[in-house]
């Protein structure tokens, strides 16, 4: 089914205003301006390597840059942004944030490192090697994950619309709501863009959807349990945090007080034909 450039104009403006008004929980999932994906691919996750990870990082945002990776931290007097060094998961640079916020995700574009929070309206931007606060911007509903494609942010709000933002002003350019078949897939968490995908874990769920950033149809997803044993699993939080090595290719997976940061590499586990979408 397609619209005329209008109708989708009219679609958005009511989506935006429903998920404004209702936390996007009831918001009807707008008609699609693309044909669905002829199949959908599952996907196992072959561990390549754990590197330690601190049990104590409520770990809200994960990226990686020039051989290290960052990670932004959540809860009330807990968050930060740090600089992590991969082989032994320490620390090397820290900056909290104040008590009054709640750190969500992070993305590194140029030399800032941007963090969201989760419900004060406002992200941060940081100088990314001094850490240094730089700047501030602010956007309506929640703040869950961010990420870029080299002209866009991409953010998540833990609905199911993931929205585009000027790389300048962080103002709204556009939206997209993501799906899979006929259903709409909420609690989109941490983001990564990879390869021209966008990378969504889902918030309390062992999976992570591969999305089309152009039409929103989730185009694979990716098994993630059974990465922790039971016991690390017990005394962990959810899955939450993707980062991409670009230069060698290596993706890495881990949560909320994992004890490992997991390289990953994906194996393909089966294909079958895209759920009907009317
Ligand atoms: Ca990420």
């Amino acid at each position: 089914m397609f619209f005329s450039a209008a109708s989708r104009k009219l679609w958005r403006f009511c989506a935006s205003l429903l998920a404004c008004c209702c936390g996007g929980c009831y918001a009807p999932l707008p008609p699609s301006d693309y044909p669905p994906p002829e199949e959908i691919i599952f996907y196992d996750c072959e561990v390549i390597r754990a590197y330690p990870h601190d049990t104590k990082a409520f770990t809200q945002g994960l990226e990686y840059k020039d051989g290290w990776i960052y990670e932004g931290t959540g809860l009330n007097g807990k968050s930060s942004i740090r600089k992590v060094t991969l082989e032994t998961g320490e620390a090397v640079q820290q900056q909290s944030l104040a008590s009054s916020f709640f750190g969500e995700g992070i993305t590194i574009q140029n030399n800032r490192l941007i963090q969201l929070t989760w419900r004060s309206n406002r992200g941060f931007v940081y100088d990314l090697e001094s850490f240094e606060e730089i700047g501030d911007f602010s956007y309506l509903g929640e703040g869950w994950g961010i990420t870029h494609d080299g002209s866009r942010f991409i953010m998540s709000d833990g609905t199911s619309r993931l929205r585009f933002l000027d790389l300048r002003n962080f103002e709204e350019k556009d939206s997209l709501h993501v799906r899979y078949g006929r259903e709409a897939i909420r609690q989109l968490n941490e983001l990564e863009y990879i390869d021209g995908r966008i990378y969504a874990n889902i918030w309390q769920q062992d999976r992570i959807a591969i999305i089309c950033p152009k039409s929103g149809y989730v185009t694979g997803w990716i098994n993630c349990s059974g990465l922790l044993s039971r016991e690390e699993a017990a005394r962990a939080d959810v899955l939450n945090g993707t980062a991409w090595d670009a230069e060698e290719e290596r993706l890495f997976v881990t949560g909320k007080y994992w004890p490992w940061l997991f390289e990953i590499r994906l194996v393909e586990s089966e294909r079958r034909p895209y759920p009907a979408v009317e």
